[in-house]
């Protein structure tokens, strides 16, 4: 595949220089008549580069938030008359270029930041600015910064994909980041630039896991940030709208100092949602999974609307939201259609990671028209989604697995991580324990019990179901994770039946059998009922977040209360950073501003 060619590693240089340059040598980029003045934008306009690959409904939920309009680009021209251009790349890093060169729009985007025009690019649309990339490759990039990406390296136990919210080190100063110097930032990829003395003239911040990586780069007008400013609360809405604004003193006063360090662990608030015997989408919760009450009509328990109650959760400082659709496998998730308009509505204003859940697998409806998982997941990914969460149909899938070996390619965890990225594809386990004698009695990985079962036994192995934990099938939690890991899932959301709403505590030797076995990161979820349980899951285990449900419907202990109790016993967390509210964000209500231990 032929790159195109983008030679900026010098200080921006003269518009018609380089424009000369580029037209003699570039074959797939003829078209573009450059009018250097030209703009039809108005000032609250910003254009927005998105070729496509993926969801990009969060970026523009933020800059619509911020006040602003966007501009779509549609061919080369709209590039170069930009008056600000935002690139969120999405997808692989050799299908975004094969894009960008058959469309001519890459040579565009080299020319405008060759004229160091205000730009952005974002996650991806930093990636692609280096020389090359590792990445299903070597594939060549635009050429603008010395240097080529690559994969983090898991071969000394690092997880990845690299999830979460991380400590930026701004090592120069840079408009956009002024001010975010200790405050955590929302990562979420599996390939990295590295520092080196060829492009220590564009690197603005540094960032730590498992090894020094680029986190942003900087250099005039141009920019670009490896994490997501959409995704990362009112710190990225911050970093968005000092960029928007070609400012940053209007934001700066808003932001309390921040102490953090190092990746965050993160609490992560779900909604378990489904229509009620009235037929209204409801938020409910379970006692081991049985979520209708136990007197009256034994109706199903309705805990609050779902938009309300995910905005609620951002304000109060969730990490990430997750919605799942407990009904989901009974029904077509695309005939849900309130589901979806859950999803866009809490999208607009919700600015963390947005999980949901339910139903994602192939299906025929009614008229007999086919539909692929990835359709459905597509569905989710437009209408707001950041991942998808696949239940019963990744049980399926890993049955297969283990029994024939072969990747089939077909799976839905395949087919959608395929396209979106491992990090897209989340796998909820839902496991039963089942107390045996002798580890001998099942061919599944067992523990030795801390406390021996109600008939004595001294083990235990912990049975997946499906259909919401309607039916038990002959694969273990352990064995499950394992193989959704080679099948592509890049995260795990493990859910525990027994515990699940008993408020007694995560089942600490569940979760440590789990993320002990996998190299992606492990959701701990069921039996959150005080803080104490959720430093005792980080303590004891590597669980790389933690989830709960009742605790926080029933407004038994804040959010903000559990990452406090986590930094007093040491787990670095992030901490809300806005001390007065600025439009529509989050008031920060930090106790002594946003330390880390
Ligand atoms: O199988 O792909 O259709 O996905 C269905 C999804 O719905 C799965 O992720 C499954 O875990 C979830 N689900 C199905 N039935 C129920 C139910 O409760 N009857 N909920 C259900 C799962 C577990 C967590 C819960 C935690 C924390 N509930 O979501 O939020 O246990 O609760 P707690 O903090 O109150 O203890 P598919």
């Amino acid at each position: 595949m032929e790159a195109a060619p983008c030679a900026v590693s010098r200080p921006p240089s003269s518009a018609t220089a380089a424009v000369r340059k580029r037209s003699k040598r570039s074959s797939s980029f003829t078209k573009v008549r450059v009018t250097a003045s030209a703009s039809s934008q108005q000032s609250n306009s910003v254009t927005l580069l998105d070729y496509g690959a993926g969801n990009v409904r969060s970026l523009r939920n933020a800059i619509r938030h911020l006040g602003f309009h966007i501009t779509d680009v549609h061919k080369p021209e709209d590039i170069l008359t930009a008056d600000r251009l935002v690139f969120p790349g999405v997808g692989a890093f050799g299908a975004a270029m094969q894009v960008l060169n058959q469309t001519g729009l890459g040579e565009a985007l080299c020319m405008y930041i060759d004229k160091d025009k205000p730009f952005l690019g974002i996650c991806l649309g930093l990636q692609l600015l280096f020389d090359s990339s590792e990445e299903n490759g070597p594939v060549k990039g635009l050429g603008v910064i010395p240097g080529t990406v690559g994969r983090f390296d898991s071969t000394q136990g690092l997880i990845v994909p690299h999830i979460g919210w991380n400590a930026l080190q701004p090592v120069k100063d840079s408009g956009i980041l002024h001010g975010i110097e200790g405050h955590h930032v929302y990562f979420v990829h599996s390939y990295r630039a590295l520092p080196s003395e060829d492009n220590k003239d564009w690197v603005s911040s540094l960032c730590y896991y498992g090894e020094s990586f680029v986190s942003s780069v900087s250099r005039g007008n141009v920019n670009a940030v490896q994490f997501h400013p959409e995704k990362s609360g009112a710190v990225g809405l911050s970093i968005l709208q000092n960029f928007l604004r070609q400012s940053s003193s209007s934001s700066l006063k808003t932001l309390v100092p921040g102490k953090a360090s190092k990746l965050a662990k993160r609490v992560i608030a779900c909604l378990d949602v489904r229509a009620n015997d009235k037929g209204d989408l409801v938020v409910t919760k379970g006692d081991q999974y049985d979520v209708r009450e136990t007197t009256g009509d034994n109706e199903v328990r309705n805990l609050g609307k779902p938009v309300e109650l995910a905005g609620q959760y951002y304000k109060d400082g969730a990490d990430e939201v997750s919605f799942l659709n407990i009904t989901g496998f009974r029904d077509f998730p695309l005939g849900d259609l309130p589901m979806l308009e859950v999803l866009r509505c809490a999208s607009e204003n919700v600015f963390v990671p947005l999980t949901v859940g339910g139903g994602i697998r192939d299906f025929t409806d009614a008229n007999g028209r086919y539909y692929s998982s990835l359709e459905v997941a597509s569905e989710y990914f437009r209408s707001g989604a950041d991942k998808v969460s696949i239940g019963s149909d990744a049980v399926f899938a890993a049955e297969e697995y283990l029994l024939t070996g072969v990747k089939s390619g077909k799976t839905s965890i395949e087919q959608i991580s395929r396209v979106y990225g491992n990090q897209a594809v989340v796998v909820s386990i839902d496991p039963r324990r089942v107390f045996i004698k002798s580890p001998d009695e099942v061919k599944f990985k067992s523990i030795k019990l801390m406390k021996p079962g109600p008939n004595g036994e001294e083990y235990a192995w912990y049975q997946c179901t499906v259909k919401g934990g309607r039916e038990g099938r002959p694969i273990g939690a352990y064995e499950l994770a394992k193989a959704v890991e080679h099948l592509g899932a890049g995260e795990i959301l493990l859910n525990c039946i027994d515990c699940d709403g008993q408020g007694e505590g995560y089942d600490i030797e569940l979760i440590k059998l789990v993320s002990d076995a996998v190299r992606i990161p492990v959701i701990a979820s069921s039996g959150a009922g005080a803080v104490e349980h959720f430093s005792e899951v980080f303590q004891k285990t590597n669980a790389s977040a933690a989830l709960a449900a009742g605790i926080f419907h029933r407004n038994e202990v804040p959010i903000q209360s559990v990452k406090e109790h986590l930094l007093d016993r040491g787990v670095e967390v992030r901490m809300l950073s806005m001390e007065k509210t600025q439009s529509n964000q989050p008031e920060m209500a930090p106790r002594g501003a946003a330390a880390v231990v």
